[in-house]
């Protein structure tokens, strides 16, 4: 059998094929291959030797793939290129699914860091109030100092030049966030015993309200037995209660070793202020 077919254009090889013995033939085109001018690929007959028609139409181009002609596409063709663009676009995907995956990473990092550098500005907070409360005690400790008051054991105490009957002493402690001192242990007695000086001073213990009910100025318990040591031998006398009322108020006796005395709460005496630990804040 032999085809034939029109031959618009003569720079499109037109070929007619013999048909072999049990090998099929593409069928003629009749124009010129749209693949070939296209370039998209090539097709190849199963006939040894022979050739494919160039893609034409394409029911043809079907009829030629019916009969077992092969499609080899050229590089650079446009199914190469879709299939480029396609693997580029998977590879693209996985990468973006890559870069999704680190955004999300960083994300987390980023809220850590963001949470540390909260954390960091709070200590870093709490530092500086530190920092400004301890500036702002020694600054107050230099105060106190610069004004007289000695600081011992956690308290600053104040001992008067003056002498005052006992309730103005006591009004001009309370004048300085103080109290006339309380004497609570073998230290502190010992301390005060050194800074009188061999005056007379007086402490803040009195008992003008109940006679021989005693009680500190600064509402430190009073207990009789522990401050029994401290006591001037024969005192407390309450003497001469006929006379002024007796004695309710005590000073330091510097002739007997500084231990304590009660006289008349109105007679003048230099005197001693404590300012216990809390008032003093440190
Ligand atoms: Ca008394
Ligand atoms: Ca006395």
């Amino acid at each position: 059998m032999r085809h034939t077919g029109p031959n618009s254009d003569p720079g499109v090889s037109r070929t007619s094929v013999e048909l072999h013995s049990g090998v099929s033939i593409c069928p003629p085109v009749p124009e010129p291959s749209l693949c070939s001018s296209n370039n998209l690929g090539t097709f190849h007959s199963p006939i040894a030797g022979g050739r494919a028609p160039p893609c034409g139409h394409v029911s043809q181009l079907s009829v030629c793939l019916a009969q077992g002609c092969t499609y080899k596409p050229v590089h650079g063709s446009a199914l190469q290129l879709l299939d480029e663009a396609q693997a580029g676009v998977r590879k693209l995907k996985a990468q973006l699914g890559n870069l999704s995956a680190a955004y999300g990473e960083i994300q987390i990092r980023l809220d850590n860091v963001s949470a540390a550098y909260g954390e960091i500005q709070i200590r870093l907070d709490n530092v500086s109030a530190a920092r400004a409360a301890v500036q702002g005690r020694y600054s107050y400790l230099l105060t106190k100092v610069s004004r007289g008051w000695t600081f011992f054991n956690g308290n600053f105490y104040y001992f008067s030049h003056e002498k005052k009957p006992w309730d103005e002493a006591e009004q001009f402690c309370v004048s300085q966030d103080s109290y006339l001192t309380s004497v609570s242990s073998h230290a502190e007695q010992e301390f005060l015993s050194s800074k009188t000086h061999g005056e007379a001073h007086w402490i803040g213990l009195t008992d003008q309200e109940t006679e021989d009910s005693w009680r500190w100025a600064d509402g430190t318990e009073y207990r009789a037995d522990a401050s029994r040591g401290f006591w001037a031998e024969n005192q407390p006398d309450n003497y001469d209660p006929k006379k002024d009322g007796g004695e309710d108020c005590v000073h330091t006796e510097p002739r007997k070793r500084n231990l304590w005395n009660d006289v008349k709460c109105t007679q003048p005496f230099r005197w001693i202020c404590k300012q216990a630990h809390g008032q003093a804040g440190l």
